[in-house]
């Protein structure tokens, strides 16, 4: 794997999860694995959670780690070509980046969208820019559209949890091991008749600032491709890029999106530009009239006692009440965690891929 962008860089999604329970099971099973590799951890932007689980990912699988954070201590870099820099950026990411890729095995990006030029943001013109002139596996570790560890860590926390809920359930009414273990063998959830796949449902929240997209077009893209059923709700204007959500079902009541749900995965995000691209990276209403949008009991309670995600970090009482996210059904701390998780597996296929572009 030389780049990891897209949910298509993993291929079968049924293996990266095999993977994923396998490294929960040991997370130091491949300890010699990156043995005298070195992670570049880039940031252009802050980061608690990934800064912290991809280094420890990375030591999980014995590689050494360097942590740039551009903008606190680099040279302030120019991304663009063809700009007379004769402002405050000192150097041009197009020499900043072969140097970064001669002194390490591996790259990963933090990039988050401008939010100003949709067409710059949408051509993931950074992180293409690190593949292209790096020499080196690059991932994305947030870039301008899209979260892919993210994503994946929500994948496996949804897959947990389900199956841990199932599971009682099936014991309870007796389902023969085997049948559901050969059906979980064709499928990413168990589809036995009186069964049914987890309803997953992707809903906006208010949040003062204008925050980017990359996480809900993640996960809309790995929720499509684990074939959940899957509803995304957000107010008229916050339609996500259909590169991302083609095949989901888009529903503007809040309320009725949330009928049934098993899994509530809350987000804000500013215009997507799609069907107003004069607005893209706005936020579209005074936050203050759009509070009842704010995940609360009241919502809660109009679910199949959903469990609560949000990648963090999170803004209490404007994208969630303090209530909802300290219940047991929240899950926002084990999908913390399971970031290490997802950052060892995807860490683990790019050293173990032949052709990687590593020194040697
Ligand atoms: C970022 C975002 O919304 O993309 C990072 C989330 C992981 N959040 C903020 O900037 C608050
Ligand atoms: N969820 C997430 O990526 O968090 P950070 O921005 O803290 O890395």
């Amino acid at each position: 794997m030389k780049s990891f962008l897209n949910v298509q860089d993993l291929g079968d999604l049924r293996q990266a999860l095999a993977e994923a329970q396998e490294i929960k099971a040991n997370r130091y099973k491949y300890d010699t694995l990156g043995k005298n590799k070195t992670l570049l951890m880039v940031f252009f932007n802050n980061s608690l959670r990934t800064r912290l689980s991809t280094q420890k990912a990375a030591m999980n699988l014995g590689m050494n780690v360097i942590v740039l954070d551009v903008n606190a201590g680099a040279w302030k870099l120019e991304t663009e070509r063809g700009v007379i820099m004769d402002g405050d950026k000192s150097e041009h990411l197009l020499e900043a980046i072969p140097v970064m890729g001669s002194y390490c095995d591996v790259i990963g990006i933090r990039s988050f969208a401008g939010l100003t030029d949709r067409e710059y943001d949408y051509a993931e013109t950074v992180y293409n820019q690190f593949v292209q002139y790096s020499g080196k596996p690059v991932f994305a570790m947030e870039t301008a559209t899209v979260h892919p560890l993210q994503a994946f860590a929500d994948l496996i926390t949804i897959h947990d949890s389900w199956m841990s809920r199932e599971k009682v359930k099936v014991n309870s009414e007796k389902f023969p091991t085997e049948q559901i273990s050969a059906e979980a063998n064709y499928s990413l959830f168990p589809i036995h008749s009186s069964l049914r796949l987890p309803k997953v449902v992707l809903t906006w929240a208010p949040h003062p600032r204008a925050l980017p997209q990359a996480v809900p077009n993640s996960f809309a893209q790995w929720m499509l491709a684990a074939d959940v059923d899957f509803v995304i709700t957000h107010p008229e204007g916050y339609e996500l890029d259909p590169a991302f959500t083609a095949g989901a079902t888009i529903e503007y009541d809040q309320k009725k999106a949330f009928e049934g749900a098993d899994f509530i995965y809350a987000k804000n995000w500013s215009c997507p530009g799609v069907t107003r691209p004069e607005d893209y990276g706005k936020v579209l209403h005074d936050y203050h009239k759009m509070m009842h949008w704010t995940v609360d009991a009241e919502h809660m309670s109009w679910t199949n006692n959903a469990r609560f995600m949000h990648c963090l970090p999170v803004r209490r009482n404007m994208i969630v009440t303090d209530e909802v996210i300290e219940a047991p059904t929240s899950l926002v701390i084990p999908e913390a965690a399971n970031r290490e998780i997802s950052a060892t597996v995807v860490l683990k296929r790019i050293l173990q891929s032949k052709g990687k572009g590593n020194r040697e």
